[in-house]
């Protein structure tokens, strides 16, 4: 009983995604590892033989995840279609096709509904993205957004592996500057307009996830010494004048935010870290403005979490197994 699926990458993402749907108890029949080359490995406790990821390996999947980010980019490009013509829905948490028209973005608390249109292909967004629109939606849904300022704190595993070598083992060649003991206000590369892609990123698809397209958003994000867990500092301003009362309300009552009004008992990444929730607090409001401060676990709500809920989203709406789809 269940679903044939397959994970694409067995990075960190990788990892996560094969525990998330353990621990979710996904209804899985069979799970395949398959990366660019075959070979036996441990993950979540389980011993896996890791296939090849070529075009044949998707024979009978009905769902596949493509895990790879920045790092592993293309490999949802090379082999989605491959997967989709053999009748398995792809849910890729690469970046590659997030902005596409015919591709849903989904944060399940914010636009399950955009599963509706899906043709195959499901994007996941990027980890800074997801939490800052799980924390926004309420807001947006309550009392209409009209700009976002956004600076975040983003831990080094958000990079996968090397990431982490760099923190814990000094490896060069990661970041343009070290991290240990520094905090790098550039994550990506910079562009023409002077973002960097990773502040273009929260720009371009928040305004789709939240159905929004010309909502302004300012992002500065930052790289700091932080193994796991990104957190965020958000101003907005709202489309009408607030109470306090009004917006701890609506976080309190938001689905997907652990949510603390106390403003001294505040989320941390280490706190966060290994949870699959999105995390608010420090809330400050005035008028039609309001600060917060959100955390998240990157490779989990960030990543594979939000993976394992879209997939489930598509369970619960019918569109997922060869049968629903045409
Ligand atoms: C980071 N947000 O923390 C990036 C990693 O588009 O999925 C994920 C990149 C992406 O470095």
């Amino acid at each position: 009983d269940g679903y044939v699926v397959a994970v694409v990458g067995a990075g960190l993402v990788g990892e996560r995604l094969v525990s998330e749907l353990r621990r979710r108890e996904f209804p899985v029949s069979e799970l395949r590892i398959l990366a660019r080359t075959a070979r036996t490995t441990e993950i979540a406790g389980e011993t896996f033989e890791v296939g090849v990821a070529e075009p044949e390996a998707f024979e009978g999947v009905d769902l596949a995840f493509f895990a790879g980010t920045e790092g592993e980019k293309g490999a949802a490009v090379q082999l989605s279609g491959a997967a989709i013509e053999r009748g398995a829905v792809v849910i890729d948490n690469g970046s590659d096709f997030r902005l596409d028209d015919e591709v849903p973005l989904v944060v399940p608390e914010v636009n399950a509904e955009a599963l509706d249109s899906h043709k195959g292909l499901v994007a996941n967004a990027n980890c800074s993205t997801t939490q800052m629109v799980v924390a926004l939606a309420p807001l947006a849904r309550e009392f209409g957004l009209k700009k976002v300022v956004v600076s975040t704190y983003q831990a080094v595993s958000g990079s996968g592996r090397e990431g982490v070598e760099a923190l814990e083992n000094g490896r060069e060649g990661v970041y343009p500057k070290p991290i240990e003991r520094n905090a790098i206000p550039l994550i990506g590369s910079i562009g023409e307009d002077g973002y960097s892609t990773e502040e273009t990123k929260m720009r371009l698809e928040s305004r789709k996830i939240l159905s929004h397209p010309d909502l302004e958003v300012f992002a500065t994000t930052v790289r700091i010494p932080v193994h796991t867990g990104h957190a965020e500092s958000v101003y907005v301003e709202l489309g009408r004048e607030v109470s306090k009362e009004e917006v701890l309300e609506a976080f309190a009552s938001a689905p997907g935010i652990v949510f603390s009004g106390d403003a001294n008992d505040f989320p941390t990444p280490l706190e966060a870290a290994g949870e699959p929730g999105t995390f608010v607090g420090r809330v400050r409001v005035e008028g039609d403005r309001v600060g917060f401060w959100c955390v998240a676990d990157n490779l989990l709500k960030g990543a594979a979490t939000n993976a394992v809920q879209i997939a489930e989203s598509l369970i619960e709406r019918s569109l997922l197994g060869q049968k629903a789809r045409v």
